[in-house]
């Protein structure tokens, strides 16, 4: 039996950026790497019939509905993978589980820790009957995080005493800019904090293996009231142009907190749409008593790494090329040297939640570790409310 015999009938729901992104990934993700199972991207669901026929012809999907419940109850669907935003999150994935579909969630997980936690109670459920459930922080399966990971749990830090991390965008710094969904709590749960601060909280827990146990948090929301959207509600979207109809703000635009992390560190965290100039820059720097580690999703095919151990003449930072075949999912790319981008982190999470679903391995992030951003998240925003240091618990008591 060939290894591709076994094939996985992908169903997606959402077809915006992240649709579109994850499109991409599940396309490409058998044309370089050998797997266990053959992707086959079978039903792509969408609300607008006219939109989703055509982003089902420009991303190579076999069909296309408009109704998630049939995708998600199709005896044709094998995976339903959820691109929409969070408010529909937790009523897709619970009713895939039921259906015996394997699933995998976009960032973050909900908008609420108590849809979180239905979803990590459904798919615990679903695991003793094979059903995986993995939620998608994309940039876990960036070369050099994974490697950043590997030389902290090999112990090349030593004690890790500090966490510094940033994510920061700009997209939103002009008043006249609409009032897309992400910009609305009812849709998106929270803003700039539950949008990027959550890769950057995951990110910071995965690398270290260290759990944020308390917070201190303060979020802000600079424009208040936006003009309401013509059309396209997403990161692309116009003001409606009659200057008139504009809407309340209801998620932070940036928030910013102290944590403590359960083997000892300190943090600092921020996360903000109004970083004037930024535009992507997700950065963490994590230093230990044996060494400092930095990465910069700005240049993410390379690490700096600091080695305390050597010998006090040779101490400097050293830039690593993550660019070549002994270096996490790389061998299966270009030769030595030849770099990678964005989309490239989507197509690992594939190969790595393929190979998860075709050997009945655990694939993670697992919607519990997705709880536990969510619950940072939520004790965050509270910190914040309170002004009050805010302790998190842990996902699993
Ligand atoms: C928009 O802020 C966004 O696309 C996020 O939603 C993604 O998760 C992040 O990867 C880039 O920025």
């Amino acid at each position: 039996m060939s290894t591709h015999d076994k094939v996985l009938r992908v169903g997606m729901v959402g077809y915006a950026f992240m649709g579109a992104a994850h499109s991409q990934a599940w396309r490409t993700v058998n044309r370089v790497y050998d797997l266990p199972a053959r992707v086959r991207m079978a039903l792509i669901c969408g609300r607008d019939e006219p939109k989703v026929a055509a982003a089902a012809d420009r991303l190579g999907w076999d069909g296309h509905t408009t109704d998630w419940r049939r995708l998600v109850e199709s005896d044709e669907i094998d995976v339903v993978d959820i691109c929409t935003p969070g408010d529909s999150h937790c009523e897709i994935a619970i009713a895939a589980l039921a259906a015996g579909k394997h699933v995998l969630c976009e960032k973050p997980l909900a908008n609420t820790v108590e849809e979180a936690r239905q979803m990590a109670t459904a798919a615990a459920a679903a695991r003793a009957g094979g059903i995986r459930a993995m939620c998608g922080f994309n940039y876990r399966r960036v070369p050099a995080v994974s490697m950043m990971r590997q030389f902290i749990a090999d112990g090349r830090l030593g004690e890790i005493r500090h966490v510094r991390a940033a994510y920061l965008q700009d997209w939103i710094i002009d008043p006249q800019f609409p009032l897309v969904w992400r910009l609305q709590k009812d849709k998106a749960g929270s803003g700039a904090l539950g949008d990027i601060g959550a890769h950057i909280i995951d990110l910071t827990q995965y690398v270290t293996g260290q759990r944020i146990t308390g917070v201190s948090a303060l979020t802000e929301t600079f424009v208040k009231e936006r003009p309401l959207p013509a059309g396209s509600s997403g990161l692309a979207a116009q003001a409606d142009g009659n200057g008139r109809a504009t809407g309340e703000v209801t998620v932070d635009d940036a928030a910013v907190f102290v944590a403590r992390l359960d083997g000892g560190a300190l943090a600092t965290y921020e996360a903000s749409r109004f970083a004037t100039g930024r535009k992507n820059a997700l950065r963490v720097e994590i230093n230990g008593s044996l060494g400092t580690l930095a990465f910069d999703l700005e240049r993410l095919n390379e690490l700096e790494f600091y080695d305390a151990t050597r010998p006090t003449a040779e101490q400097g930072f050293t830039r690593i090329l993550v660019t070549e075949g002994d270096h996490p999912y790389m061998s299966a790319w270009w030769p030595p040297g030849h770099i990678i981008g964005y989309e490239h982190s989507f197509t690992h999470q594939m190969r790595d939640f393929v190979e998860a679903v075709a050997t009945g391995a655990d694939p993670t992030p697992s919607f519990t570790d997705a709880l536990q951003v969510q619950l940072v998240l939520d004790a965050v925003t509270r910190s914040a409310e309170l002004a009050t240091w805010t302790e998190v618990e842990p996902a699993l008591a």
